[in-house]
Formats: structure tokens, C-alpha cells, sequence
């Protein structure tokens, strides 16, 4: 989609920065990390954060940082867009038995995007149980280190939010809620399961 599709609520100047630069200086990073390591060149960087325990200390901070990063944006640019107003399926039977309806998740997922000190995300994760549950993490860190597969995502990251936001992350996280291709975020879930 164009940099400008999700305008007003998030607003094009925003994404450029957004997908060009911050997303892009990741995958940089990540490159410059792993170059000379042939043995993670076969690896997606999904693959990467999820066995971070294995990667050689040297280069395991960076990609951490920068891998989770890539992994964490690459995750979320298609669950943004116009699509759906709510899950369906098995999803929506996962929200609701977690959380009893479609407001309480979105309540309980804005109060931990809040809650975020810093820099970060808060995320619905699928567990490996099949059973859906909010998470935050901080910087960069992926859910996928701890075996938990992302379903839905915010990013807390000021740059995310302050140009078009400032301070005030509670409208950007509503504004978000707006932005949530809901029938994309349902095919995915449907498709891990
Ligand atoms: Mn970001």
C-alpha cells in the first residue's frame, strides 16, 4: 500500500520515515551484523530471533536489536490497512475466550501498549497451545524468542507516533485500532494454526 493509505490516522510523513529509514537502518545493521557468519545466510531473521540462544555471543546483542527489528516491522506492515472491522473464525473464538469480547482485548492490549516504559511493543501472541494472551517487550525484542508467534502488534517506539502524535501515545494507540486489517490478521492466525 502507499505511504499515504492510512492517512489520517497514521499519517504519511510518519510512514516515509517510518518504513524508509527506521525499518531500513534494522535491515542495515542486521547485514553488517552477520556478514562473514555463512551459516546464518540460509536463516530468515524470524528464524534468527527465535534462536537467539544459538547465535555466537559476539553478534547475539545485535541481533537482538537489529534482527528483531526487522523481524518485529516485517511482521507489521501488512496488518495495517483497510480490512475487516473484527476477527472471525477461529480467532475471534480465541479472543473471546481469552478476553470475552472483541472491547476487553482491545481494552487490555491499549492498557499494556500504555504501559510500555520506554521504547517497545505490546502484542496478542498465539501460544503454543493454541490459546491467545497479551504481551509487551521491550526495545526490539521479538515475542518469537520465546516461542510465542505474533498476531497482532504496536509499536510504542516514539518514532512510531511523535510526529503526528507528540506525547500523546493514547491517540495513537486508538488510532491504531483503526488501521488493523483485521481480515488479514485472521487469515494469518488461521493459517498457524
Ligand atoms: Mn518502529
Amino acid at each position: 500500500y502507499a505511504y499515504d493509505a492510512l492517512e489520517p490516522s497514521f499519517d504519511a510523513a510518519t510512514m516515509h520515515l517510518h518504513h524508509d529509514k527506521h525499518h531500513q537502518a534494522y535491515v542495515n545493521n542486521l547485514n553488517i551484523a552477520v556478514a562473514g557468519h555463512s551459516d546464518l545466510a540460509g536463516k530468515t531473521v524470524n528464524e534468527l530471533v527465535a534462536g537467539l540462544s544459538s547465535i555466537p555471543e559476539a553478534i547475539r546483542k545485535a541481533v537482538q536489536n537489529q534482527g528483531g527489528g526487522h523481524a518485529n516491522h516485517s511482521f507489521w506492515w501488512p496488518t495495517l490497512g483497510k480490512g475487516g472491522a473484527a476477527p472471525v473464525g477461529e480467532l475471534a473464538k480465541a479472543i473471546d475466550a481469552k478476553f470475552g469480547s472483541l472491547t476487553a482485548f482491545q481494552d487490555n492490549l491499549t492498557d499494556a501498549a500504555m504501559h510500555v516504559f520506554g521504547s517497545g511493543w505490546a502484542w496478542l501472541v498465539k501460544m503454543p497451545d493454541g490459546t491467545v494472551a497479551i504481551e509487551s517487550t521491550a526495545n526490539q525484542d521479538s515475542p518469537l524468542t520465546a516461542g510465542h508467534t505474533p498476531v497482532v502488534g504496536i509499536d510504542v517506539w516514539e518514532h512510531a507516533y511523535y510526529l503526528k502524535y507528540q506525547n500523546k501515545r493514547a491517540d495513537y494507540v486508538k488510532a491504531f485500532f483503526t488501521v488493523l486489517n483485521w481480515d488479514y490478521v485472521t487469515g494469518k492466525f488461521a493459517e498457524k494454526a
